[in-house]
């Protein structure tokens, strides 16, 4: 059989099976056997080409790549007529259009982000911006220019995380190093509140390792304890309703003099008394002091004329208060069925 004779029949071969091809891949194989570099027809060639005398290979040459050219042709072809089959299926499918539409879950709020977004607003009607700092920080801001020199008791109040390899550098314990930033970025006034995460060696149902805190600061001339405790009044009536009431219970923090706990009256049994107020009928919520002198020296700010109170609260602590989850831990898995619940 003579060259062109073979390849005729290599021809109607690959015909037939592209024919019978049924699907893409199938079809892909069918020609990679026969058009493909390593295909049927190519290796027909180079035999060919490798036996025939010189004056015959230019003709050989160009009788296989037609044959080639056919092949992808026929390729192309079934390839079409493969898609237009697809389509076609499609369409005959019956779509009942009647039948309700298939709703795309909604992602949710968490109560952590409904309660700070609110923070932020009530403070912001009152003229406090938004001040934001790093959860690396250095001992200097987190520390030391809050008046904890090292080995000062006062560190131990906060069980601290410390980068690996750098003595001087923390995760945020709190968010008053915020304060510091601020004051060493602006002269007063100053009217500035900071939400974000902050980090302790603490694990329990009501700590976690990781959690929220918002803090509070107002400089001025003339700033009083009385002020603080209107703005926390107001903010706790917003925030949790015009029945709460607040109430500052004397207490230390090195970077404020006269310090305080906050207690907001307890938002399971207004104030009456019940278990998780252990009958108290308060529940604490933060510390909150006027700015010491020690911190304005750090910062530069002039103690005889400027006055100022801070405060620092659990973001976390108020979202569970507010929507009465009992388990801090619940507030980071992270369970979509979790956030629905809060609107
Ligand atoms: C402080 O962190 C001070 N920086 C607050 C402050 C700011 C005082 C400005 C004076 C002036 P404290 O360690 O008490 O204070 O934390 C404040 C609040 O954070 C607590 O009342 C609580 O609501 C919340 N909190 C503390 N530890 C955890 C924890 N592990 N998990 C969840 N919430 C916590």
């Amino acid at each position: 059989m003579d060259l062109q004779a073979r390849l005729a029949a290599l021809l109607s071969e690959y015909q037939e099976k592209i024919a019978q091809a049924r699907t893409e891949q199938e079809l892909r194989k069918v020609f990679a056997d026969y058009g493909g570099p390593q295909g049927a027809i190519r290796v027909q060639q180079k035999e060919a080409i490798k036996s025939a005398p010189n004056a015959e290979k230019k003709a050989i040459g160009q009788l296989s790549n037609q044959v080639v050219q056919s092949v992808e042709k026929l390729f192309e072809e079934r390839l079409r007529a493969l898609a237009d089959e697809a389509r076609r299926r499609d369409l005959e499918r019956v779509v009942d259009v009647t039948l309700p539409g298939r709703a795309r879950p909604l992602g949710h709020l968490h109560p952590v982000t409904l309660a700070r977004r609110d923070i932020v607003e009530i403070f912001g009607q009152l003229g406090f911006t938004v001040a934001e700092g790093p959860q690396v920080e250095t001992d200097f801001h987190n520390f030391e220019a809050l008046a904890m020199p090292k080995d000062h008791p006062a560190r131990d109040m906060q069980d601290t995380f410390y980068v690996a390899g750098a003595s001087d550098v923390v995760l945020r314990t709190h968010t008053s190093p915020v304060q510091i930033r601020t004051m060493l970025s602006q002269p007063p006034p100053v009217r500035i509140i900071a939400p974000g995460a902050v980090y302790r060696k603490d694990d329990d149902p009501t700590h976690s390792p990781m959690f929220n805190q918002f803090e509070g600061l107002c400089v001025d001339e003339g700033i009083t304890f009385g002020d603080l405790k209107g703005v926390l009044l107001h903010f706790t009536q917003r925030f949790f309703g015009a029945d709460m009431g607040v109430r500052l219970r004397p207490s230390f923090f090195p970077f404020t003099e006269p310090s305080a706990e906050i207690d907001i009256s307890c938002v399971f049994c207004r104030g009456q008394g019940c278990r998780t107020c252990k009958q108290s009928g308060w529940i604490e919520v933060g510390g909150a002091g006027m700015i010491d002198p020690e911190v304005f020296a750090h910062v530069e700010y002039d103690a005889e004329r400027y006055t100022g109170f801070a405060f620092g609260m659990g973001i976390d602590r108020m979202a569970m208060l507010r929507y009465h989850i009992d388990d801090v831990s619940l507030m980071f898995e992270g369970d979509v069925r979790f956030a629905r619940q809060f609107r």
